[in-house]
């Protein structure tokens, strides 16, 4: 007796179990904390993500923040990186409490500031693969 893949997937379904392959990977959502201490910055600085991905930023203090992907709203627009095809984007003002989220599909690598602290080192990278 031979047993296929097809066949023994068919017979783990009919079981209600479900197999996953890698190009159906659960895309996921990366949380990125805005911290005013002991200074302004992003944490992580630096975001590996999957194509299809989310960053969720959120700012527990009492600072407002921005998530900034326009370099013609950064006071260095070179610290504002787009893949090629990519149009600006960014949360606005981000009180306390408040959160943004963006769903990355395009593969490549990105920086963005908060228009606020950009001058005190609060930049960050996402790099989606
Ligand atoms: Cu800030």
């Amino acid at each position: 007796m031979t047993t296929n893949r097809r066949a023994f997937t068919q017979g783990l379904a009919v079981l209600g179990i479900s197999v996953a392959t890698p190009a159906l990977a659960q895309a996921k959502t990366v949380e990125v904390a805005m911290k005013q201490s002991p200074k302004m910055l992003f944490v992580p600085g630096i975001a590996n993500i999957r194509s299809g991905d989310t960053l969720h930023w959120t700012n527990a203090y009492s600072t407002t923040h921005t998530v900034t992907f326009d370099p013609a709203m950064a006071a260095i627009p070179a610290n504002v990186v787009l893949p090629a095809g990519v149009a600006p984007f960014g949360s606005g003002n981000i009180e306390e409490d408040g959160s943004f989220s963006h769903t990355f599909t395009v593969k490549g690598t990105y920086k963005y500031v908060c228009k606020y602290h950009e001058a005190m080192g609060m930049v960050g990278t996402v790099i989606v693969t």
